[in-house]
């Protein structure tokens, strides 16, 4: 039995339809880098992700309720019982999702990073001057983004937000966000690194509940950075993609698709880098969460 066309598909996951009132949301083992989808899958990077939002669910519960319903076999319908779906699919309840990213950042990197060079603010926020890039921020900062026609993330200042989903709402969108950004990146500092930013998105349970959706705090929401290797003033190594950044910087790609190939060293170094980010965030052996999906 499969899944059947997606209603929705981003770079790399998928949303099927799971009754009237559920969604499956796939995540593949597909990486991008410099906004390009690479040839080549990372082995496990779809079921760490998904083990990561699982764990985050679960921790992060007693400030926001969430859209997740199962992730185990016995929690999931036939059609995603496929030995090679699970651990890398949750079925969630549908939400009327607002159609705003709440973006929290604690350190300067990224479109914050380059608002910040061109005009000493983000998204209205007025930083201090002097701030180098990949420096931590006198307080974290809720960044609230759009999609643009093409696809592409605009940040819009918190005015320009509350135009979208209300001022009221977005009082609540931003107290939410600070609030788990700020559990998560204690959380994250414990394991040795630092959770520089990360895009949560909500959206109205069918009890008008406001109700966190999305991924959370998975290394393609969010900037993990090993706090050994922080320096401010240089671009922060990834946590999980720094591998494949650099061997894409060492053979010049110009970041013109179609990306190049990654070779065998490259991919298995990152697939081991997934494993070890889960292990390390999710307090629990990778291979042990594996299991408890099939159950
Ligand atoms: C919903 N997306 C994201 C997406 C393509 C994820 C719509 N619980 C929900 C969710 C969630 N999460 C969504 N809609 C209704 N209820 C999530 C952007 C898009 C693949 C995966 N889009």
């Amino acid at each position: 039995m499969s899944l059947g066309r997606p209603l929705a598909e981003g770079k790399v996951r998928s949303l099927h339809a799971a009754g009237d009132d559920h969604l499956l949301m796939v995540a593949s083992d597909r990486i991008s880098a410099y906004d390009a989808i690479l040839p080549d899958p990372i082995p496990g990077k779809g079921h760490v992700l998904t083990g990561l939002s699982v764990h985050w669910f679960g921790r992060l519960a007693g400030i926001v309720p969430n859209h997740l319903v199962g992730w185990r076999r016995s929690e999931l319908p036939a059609e995603a019982h496929d030995d090679d779906l699970l651990g890398r699919t949750l079925l969630v309840r549908r939400l009327e999702m607002f159609p705003i990213e709440c973006v929290v950042r604690g350190w300067l990197a990224g479109s914050g990073w380059r608002d910040y060079r061109a005009g000493g603010t983000v998204c209205g926020h007025t930083l201090p001057a002097g701030l180098r890039q990949a420096d931590r921020l006198p307080e974290p900062i809720f960044t609230p983004a759009t999609k643009n026609d093409a696809g592409h993330d605009e940040n819009i200042s918190r005015e320009e937000a509350a135009d979208l989903v209300g001022a009221e709402a977005l009082a609540e969108l931003e107290r939410l966000s600070l609030a788990l950004y700020a559990a998560a990146a204690e959380d994250c500092a414990k394991a040795g690194i630092i959770l520089a930013d990360t895009k949560l998105e909500f959206g109205r349970d069918r009890d008008g509940r406001t109700t966190l959706g999305d991924e959370v705090v998975t290394p393609d929401s969010s900037r993990f950075w090993p706090t050994e290797d922080h320096r401010p003033g240089e671009s922060p190594p990834s946590f999980d993609k720094q591998y494949v950044r650099d061997h894409l910087d060492a053979i010049g790609w110009d970041h013109t698709p179609p990306a190049p190939r990654l070779g065998h060293e490259v991919i298995t170094g990152t697939s081991t880098r997934y494993r070890e980010a889960f292990e390390r965030v999710a307090g629990r052996s990778f291979d042990h969460y594996l299991e408890e999906a099939r159950q």
